[in-house]
């Protein structure tokens, strides 16, 4: 089967370091979607590491990582993650890194775009990771774009002539000075060679054949699923699928093969990039979340916005995906609150209640209704047995779980391999 691990939120719910604990039961871990936009941190043995395209089963010996087919691939970012791996562990990763020839590649101009974009639409910009994420999606689905395939082609150096063209065609129209690209395409074309050396192949192929032995695959989400290009909060979203379907489209494994569904939600919600955000707080209670919870984008370093559990919002993406098991992380954030809010509804501004994600959350003021819990007060250092933990927050992981309908089965109480707490 494959299980996959999933965000419930809007990222940085703390998956890579799920993953991470997994992954000794998995022979492999794959990503189906996003690409350099990601960042998943990982803590252990008092170093901290972030990883951006590269699948968090790195760390495990005997773990084979896939980069698979739905997944956006910036060959520069990628090269710079495997030399600084590669230097700080002595890992060799062609032994353990498959990518799938039908990943899409990021090219510079894609990045371009993704500012150019960003800058012509001001205020209203998305808050993009500027990755190049939106503008390759977009070339993948308007049959314009590269294929990490194509670099193995004596094509290539066409296909990515004429694929750029366009690029600067549009980047004038939007009056985009295209600056330094002959630097960046040698950078580009010298860590496409870089690649050669990675085994590129039909990854479908191998993660079927690895459920056809037995073997047991981990589907690794990125970002989260209220930032999914279908059911987040549209515009303000990424580009990929980062539910559960993303994975039967992202890998090639038929939705009958899917088996559990981990979902990752933090003890408080946080959002970094622009759009509606219901329960995000403004006072100093918000700003006690980001200064605790250390929360600034791993991949930009942008502060992230802070705020109460959207149990809602929780609601709903555990049945977009199809939950079966709910992980809890960073409940020690919420250690320095005497009382813990959370939304139960929203109330829309004609008076009436809902407990569903209203269609347009910009256009429609949604105001949270909240319930108060009390909170533990308290610290989690040194607790590893889910019964000595505080009654408060027992009481606050049972009232989710009633409330949700799904178990709870993990509680993380620090950034550490070791404080995740199994029930
Ligand atoms: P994009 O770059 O086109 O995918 O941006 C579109 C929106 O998606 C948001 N987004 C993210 N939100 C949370 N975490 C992400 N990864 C990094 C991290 C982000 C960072 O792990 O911290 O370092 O800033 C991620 N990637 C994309 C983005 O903010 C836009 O709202
Ligand atoms: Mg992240």
């Amino acid at each position: 089967m494959v299980d996959i691990l999933l965000g419930l939120q809007w990222g940085d719910e703390g998956k890579g370091k799920i993953v991470d604990v997994l992954a000794p039961q998995y022979k492999v871990v794959a990503r189906f979607q996003g690409g350099p936009n990601a960042g998943h941190t990982l803590e252990f043995d008092g170093l901290k590491h972030v990883l951006h395209q590269i699948p968090s089963g790195v760390f495990r010996k005997d773990c084979l990582n896939v980069i698979g087919n739905g997944v956006v691939l910036d060959p520069v970012i990628f090269k710079k993650e495997v030399d600084s791996l590669t230097e700080k562990f002595k890992m060799d990763l062609t032994q353990n890194l498959v990518v799938s020839t039908k990943t899409a590649i990021i090219i510079p101009t894609h990045r371009m775009m993704d500012a150019a974009q960003e800058k012509a639409k001001g205020d209203d910009k998305i808050g993009s990771t500027l990755k190049g994420i939106g503008p390759t999606y977009t070339d993948k689905v308007s049959r314009h774009g590269l294929r990490l395939g194509d670099i193995l082609s004596d094509n290539f150096k066409k296909k990515y002539e004429a694929v750029k063209g366009r690029h600067l065609q549009w980047l004038s129209y939007l009056d985009f000075e295209p600056e330094g690209l002959e630097e960046l395409e040698k950078e580009f074309f010298a860590a496409c060679e870089f690649l050669k050396q990675f085994e590129l192949t039909e990854t479908e192929y191998l993660v079927n054949e690895e459920l056809e032995n037995g073997n047991r695959i981990l589907a690794e989400g990125a970002q989260g699923s209220l930032l999914d290009i279908d059911f987040g909060s549209y515009p303000f979203v990424t580009s990929s699928s980062t539910t559960a379907a993303g994975v039967c489209s992202g890998l090639g494994v038929a939705p009958g093969k899917i088996g559990e569904v981990y979902g990752i939600f933090k003890a408080y919600c946080t959002r970094v990039g622009s759009g509606p955000f219901p329960t995000e707080l403004f006072d100093a209670d918000g700003e006690a979340m980001r200064k605790e919870g250390n929360e600034f984008g791993s991949t930009t370093g942008r502060p992230r916005r802070c705020g109460w559990l959207d149990l809602p919002a929780l609601k709903y993406t555990v049945m977009l995906n199809g939950v079966t098991q709910l992980v809890m992380m960073k409940a020690d954030v919420l250690n320095i609150f005497e009382n813990i809010e959370v939304c139960i509804g929203y109330k829309l501004p004609d008076g009436t209640v809902t407990e569903q994600m209203p269609y347009d959350l910009c256009d429609t003021k949604a105001e949270p209704i909240y319930t108060t819990l009390k909170g533990w007060n308290t610290s989690l250092e040194g607790i590893t047995d889910y019964e000595a933990l505080p009654q408060e927050l027992k009481d606050y992981v049972t009232y989710i779980e009633e409330a949700v309908g799904v178990p709870v089965k993990f509680v993380s109480t620090s950034p550490d391999r070791t404080a995740t707490i199994a029930r």
